[in-house]
């Protein structure tokens, strides 16, 4: 799962930034101590035992690894197509119904109190660890000191080690006991520190919140997150449907929220030609592969998946798993196979010229993000060729032909 593994937890981190944020990134090995010393006052500050802060931190040292792994930068865009296959196997979808059928006594009276479907606690548990298989061996505390004394990123990572440490002593763990990922990321559904502490719950009734061992907990904390995320109890994230011919596709946008009569009206119907089912909610129409590939209804469910991770592969994975593992069809329409991964590159090169044509005044990042995506349509309406801001190799060739 490390290909789709997020890099980030849920980022609903209320206001915790804030007390940390003077905690610099020291780059010198005596500043490492000195950085720790602060974020140990802070935690003592929060109420962690000034005991528990310095044995976890006595003895930590920078993990060259972790710095390795921050510093990195993927080198594609990945595809719909690819990043399905990774996420979503066959033996993926069976063995979470296998987990769905073992798990049901502890998963469906949380269903019933938190509105969360047990289909989808399964389907988080899957993507973020293989249903616990992969949880990380990375020290939790060594990985965030390190990121937060030495990466660019130091005041949220300073904080994610002071809610660890909270962790720590509210759980009665050792520093050894807790582990996760490079990021410091834990357990079944790979929580960041603050989103354990803020949304953790202790389901068995032990007396701890145990996201390494406890299912109950495990499936009760994301079930809570969700739901205080907003989760409409009952609801999909999104549903594939098809749309009429002739569909304009300037409509095709995340910011493009209509009632759903109005889809029904514009001719959009389920992928299997039933007629759109009405929630009384808004939603938008999602084309992740551009006009050739599946196209997704996405109901307000979805945002809620996007706080969990921010990553709209992700999140078209999430309800694909869950609609499958609940026994539901996989998609009509697959992804265009001939469909190939972006270099980052190629994106900075497609935002270089996009910016000669005036069309894209953001920052050369080589990501391929709505803002890029805006550009490419208008780029495409100019072009005359159908407008899904999606860069096939058509629409790159034709960009460099306009823009050289
Ligand atoms: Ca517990």
């Amino acid at each position: 799962m490390k290909a789709v593994r997020p890099l980030l937890r849920p980022i609903a981190l209320a206001g915790c930034l804030l007390a940390v944020a003077s905690v610099p990134a020291m780059a010198q090995s005596g500043d490492f101590r000195a950085c720790l010393d602060a974020i140990r006052d802070t935690a003592v500050g929060q109420g962690v035992p000034q005991g528990t802060a310095d044995q976890a931190l006595r003895t930590v040292t920078p993990d060259p690894r972790v710095l390795e792994l921050d510093g990195r930068q993927p080198e594609f865009t990945l595809t719909l197509g690819r990043y399905l296959a990774n996420a979503i196997s066959a033996e993926r979808i069976a063995k979470g119904q296998q987990m769905l059928a073992r798990h049901r006594a502890v998963l469906d009276p949380i269903e019933r109190e938190y509105g969360v479907q047990a289909s989808y606690l399964v389907s988080f548990w899957g993507l973020e660890t293989n249903y616990g298989a992969i949880m990380g061996d990375f020290s939790v505390i060594r990985s965030l000191a390190t990121l937060a004394c030495r990466s660019k990123r130091a005041a949220f990572f300073a904080n994610e080690l002071v809610q660890a440490l909270k962790i720590l002593a509210n759980n009665h763990m050792t520093v050894a006991q807790m582990k996760g990922s490079w990021a410091g990321a834990m357990g079944n559904t790979q929580f960041m520190p603050s989103t354990y502490v803020n949304y953790a719950v202790d389901r068995d009734g032990n007396g701890r919140v145990d996201l390494w061992t406890s299912l109950p907990d495990v499936f009760a904390s994301s079930a809570n997150f969700l739901s205080r995320s907003g989760w409409k109890r009952g609801q999909p994230s999104h549903d594939e449907v098809v749309l009429p011919p002739g569909f304009d596709y300037a409509r095709v946008d995340l910011s493009t929220e209509r009632p759903v009569r109005e889809w029904q009206s514009l001719g959009v119907r389920y992928a299997d030609g039933r007629p759109l089912a009405d929630f009384g909610e808004r939603a938008a129409i999602a084309q992740p592969a551009g006009y050739r590939g599946p196209a997704f209804m996405l109901w307000p469910n979805y945002k809620v998946i996007m706080i969990w991770n921010r990553s709209q592969l992700y999140a078209i994975s999430v309800g694909e798993l869950a609609r499958q593992i609940a026994g539901g069809p996989g998609l009509m329409q697959p992804p265009p196979a001939d469909d190939q991964p972006l270099a980052r590159e190629t994106v900075i090169d497609m935002q270089g010229r996009l910016q000669r044509l005036g069309l894209y005044g953001d920052e050369i990042d080589g990501l391929l993000g709505p803002r890029t995506r805006a550009a490419i349509r208008d780029f495409q309406i100019r072009a005359r060729v159908v407008a899904d801001g999606y860069p096939t190799a058509d629409t790159v060739a034709r960009l460099r032909a306009a823009a050289p």
